[in-house]
């Protein structure tokens, strides 16, 4: 009989003390394939030597069922698709690091957490909520902000979203909500989009939906980039450190180079001329080496002070003012490396809140308990089982070893006799590690409970509207506008007027000239406040100037994208000019021209200008040079690029002849961020110095005037 091990007298085998970016990468070498210099071959490792023709009796024969080789090519082929994500299917990821600023020992006992020298490998991916796997990027939407941290504990998943707040308080209104936000059932009408019937019947019937709807409607929904997205936990969880001490955290992701969105015009008309634009611009950031970069901020509520809030902890429908709990930076994320493959890695990962490690737990929010069911359960219908942690993506770092066995497309091949605990067979291995000084095992947070069975809102989850409120007196002025434009635009597309007047009455509960306004763009009159004094509730922050994406802009150019427009003819050294004092301020440009070709000594046009419209861009120079700027003037689709990007609000400039351009185009002369004259580098530096605020917000009620 063969010897078996014996256990060491106590504890078990700690985890390794270090994981870092590069084992994630080796991890994942075992599963990659690279077919360089390879023979084609069947499944079976068959080398193929025809995989043009099938096998056939005679040159115009049947073919015959014989074909092996045939028939696993296409019977592998009809399995391809998985079913997507039913909500969140359309997705772009990237890996990437975590490093903490310093020990956050007093918060917590998280091993990620403690030392500024490690890195955490993880994988990060952005979606959509409504569209199908094959949606547009740009449309108006929720985006979720799922990270993955592979920590030497274990995988750690923050499954967040980039808006704080959601729109439903408990988790069995979900399917509900989720029903009436997808495409109507009769037609699959509308993709991607929230104007539609459905939608708007269950939110106006749903107020606890006020203020997330009202984050919808905002420019968070519609963000210039994925790397200019904030990222928010939205649940409180609780901290936990080494002497069991539990803290309250809301967890909150910030770029680096601040957030910025696009208008609704240009995001409708990205969703048709570049459907993958938020998925291409991050892909092509990580290839250019301009990592994207968010700092984690934590929002600290010590448990004594739980209650002195106007608001309940536990409402996910619920921010903490900063103004009340500041945010304390702990930790940088970087982004730096693009998946090998879409399928593999970014369809295949598998994110669950339920995916915590010691020094972290959650609390008692009735959505996010409801969430720690619902993402297992759905994996195992979208990966064809329980197994899906063993997909190279999902595996953990951390060693793994349990008496789980078997089902569908079972990886590992486990030694030993015993798939039980406890056993004697196999020397009791594995074992589990209470208490914590044997090995530092997860134990969950003590908590008082006491309570009846019973299906009840608790009446702290009361007040629908304050924080509505709150966010929509923090919006600057052209916030409020496209807040504003974005609910007329939305309703007008509801074909039952009773509920658009609905939905009017919850905008006059968060403020009565919201409504008005809303009101006088769908014909209707403006309804007066309706709800009582506790669903109003009263926030006792009146403003927070944090909410506002303007108000907290960040000047910079930094990755941003510039078109130089230029035609046969152009100014070459206008064009040099113009790249050098942008690639200086690490920005991007491109030439974009009527056709592909040279538009000037040693210069290439990257793309056409009906290839890359403005749209596209961040900001748009035009050249000099006299044929360049003749032949622009008289294209049509030139004049509408300059007139395009005045319309939205972006910075233009024009050297020398490239001044006529605009003239061609009926641009207002004389307009703040609209840089023109002979000598570049003054052009430049004004160009530049407009583009850093990322619009021109004085030029809006200019703009409405220019044709879309
Ligand atoms: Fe999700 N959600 N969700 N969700 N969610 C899913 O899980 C669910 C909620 C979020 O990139 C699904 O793997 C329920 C809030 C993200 O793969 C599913 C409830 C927040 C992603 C699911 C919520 C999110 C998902 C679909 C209410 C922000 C994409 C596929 C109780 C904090 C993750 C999947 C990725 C995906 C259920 C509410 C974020 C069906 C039941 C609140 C970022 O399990």
């Amino acid at each position: 009989m063969a010897t078996k091990k014996q256990p060491p007298a106590t504890g078990v085998a700690p985890s390794p003390s270090h994981i870092n970016t590069n084992q994630k990468v080796e991890a994942l070498e075992t599963f990659r394939a690279d077919a360089t210099n390879q023979a084609l071959t069947t499944n079976q490792g068959v080398k193929i030597a025809d995989n043009q023709n099938t096998l056939r009796a005679g040159e115009r024969g049947p073919s015959l069922l014989e074909d092996f080789i045939m028939r696993e090519k296409i019977t592998h082929f009809d399995h391809e698709r998985i079913p997507e994500r039913i909500v969140h299917a359309r997705g772009s990821a990237a890996h990437g690091v975590f490093k903490v600023y310093e020990s956050q020992a007093e918060l917590t006992k998280a091993a990620f957490l403690q030392d500024p020298s490690k890195e955490t490998p993880v994988y990060v991916r952005f979606s959509t909520v409504q569209g199908s796997r094959g949606s547009a990027d740009t449309v108006r939407d929720v985006r979720g902000f799922a990270v993955k941290f592979y920590t030497e504990e274990g995988n750690f998943d923050l499954v967040g979203n980039n808006m704080p707040v959601f729109f439903i308080q408990d988790a069995i209104k979900f399917p509900d909500f989720v029903h009436a936000v997808k495409p109507e059932p009769h037609n699959e009408m509308p993709q991607g989009a929230s104007a539609h019937d459905t939608f708007w019947d269950f939110v106006s019937l749903v107020p606890e939906s006020a203020h997330m709807v009202l984050w919808t409607m905002s420019d968070r929904a519609i963000p210039r980039s994925l790397r200019t997205m904030e990222g928010f936990g939205i649940h409180t969880f609780r901290f936990v450190n080494a002497q069991g001490k539990g803290r309250f955290v809301k967890f909150h992701w910030r770029p680096t180079i601040g957030s910025a969105s696009l208008l609704w015009d240009e995001a409708q008309k990205l969703a048709g001329k570049d459907s993958d634009f938020h998925r291409r611009d991050l892909w092509e950031a990580i290839d250019n080496g301009d990592y994207p970069e968010w700092e984690l901020g934590v929002q600290i509520v010590e448990e004594e002070d739980e209650h002195k809030f106007d608001f309940d902890l536990l409402d996910p429908t619920k921010i903490i003012p900063e103004e009340l709990v500041p945010l304390k930076m702990i930790g940088k994320l970087t982004l730096n490396r693009n998946p090998d493959n879409f399928f593999a890695e970014t369809e295949q990962v598998a994110f669950c809140p339920g995916h915590i490690v010691p020094g972290l737990d959650f609390t008692n929010d009735p959505l996010l308990q409801g969430r720690l069911f619902s993402y297992t359960d759905t994996q195992i219908s979208r990966l064809g089982g329980p197994n899906f942690h063993e997909i190279p993506i999902n595996r953990p770092l951390a060693p793994l070893h349990n008496g789980q066995r078997d089902a569908m497309h079972r990886q590992t091949i486990d030694k030993g006799q015993a798939s039980y605990e406890p056993n004697s067979i196999d020397g009791g291995w594995p074992k589990e590690t209470a208490p914590a000084a044997a090995g530092g095992g997860f134990e969950s947070y003590t908590e008082r409970v006491e309570g009846s069975k019973i299906r009840v809102r608790s009446p702290s989850f009361k007040d629908h509207y304050s924080q509505a409120t709150l966010f929509w007196n923090s919006m600057t002025d052209p916030e409020k506008d496209h807040i504003v434009g974005a609910y007329s635009f939305e309703l007008s597309k509801v074909e039952r007027k009773p509920i658009r007047e609905r939905q009017l009455g919850i905008l006059a509960n968060i403020d009565e000239t919201l409504a008005a306004r809303v009101a006088e763009n769908l014909g209707l009159p403006a309804p007066k406040k309706n709800a009582d004094a506790d669903e109003l509730g009263k926030s006792s922050v009146t403003e927070s100037p944090a909410l506002s994406i303007i108000a907290k802009a960040k000047p910079s150019v930094k990755t941003r994208k510039v078109a130089i427009l230029a035609a046969p003819g152009a100014d070459a050294a206008s064009i040099k000019a113009a790249q050098d004092a942008l690639k200086a301020e690490g920005a991007h440009a491109k030439v974009i021209s009527p056709t592909l070709g040279s538009p000037a000594q040693g210069i290439e046009a990257d793309a056409t200008i009906l290839g890359m419209p403005s749209i596209m861009f961040d900001g748009v120079i035009v050249a000099g040079g006299k044929d360049s700027a003749k032949t622009l003037s008289e294209s049509g689709d030139a004049r509408h690029f300059v007139l395009e990007a005045f319309k939205h609000l972006k910075a233009i400039g024009a050297i020398g002849d490239g001044e006529d351009v605009l003239a061609a185009a009926h641009l207002p002369s004389g307009e703040e961020g609209v840089a023109v004259g002979s000598d570049a580098k003054t052009v430049l530096k004004s160009f530049i110095e407009a583009m850093s605020k990322h619009r021109v917000w004085s030029r809006a009620q200019k703009a409405e005037s220019v044709p879309a």
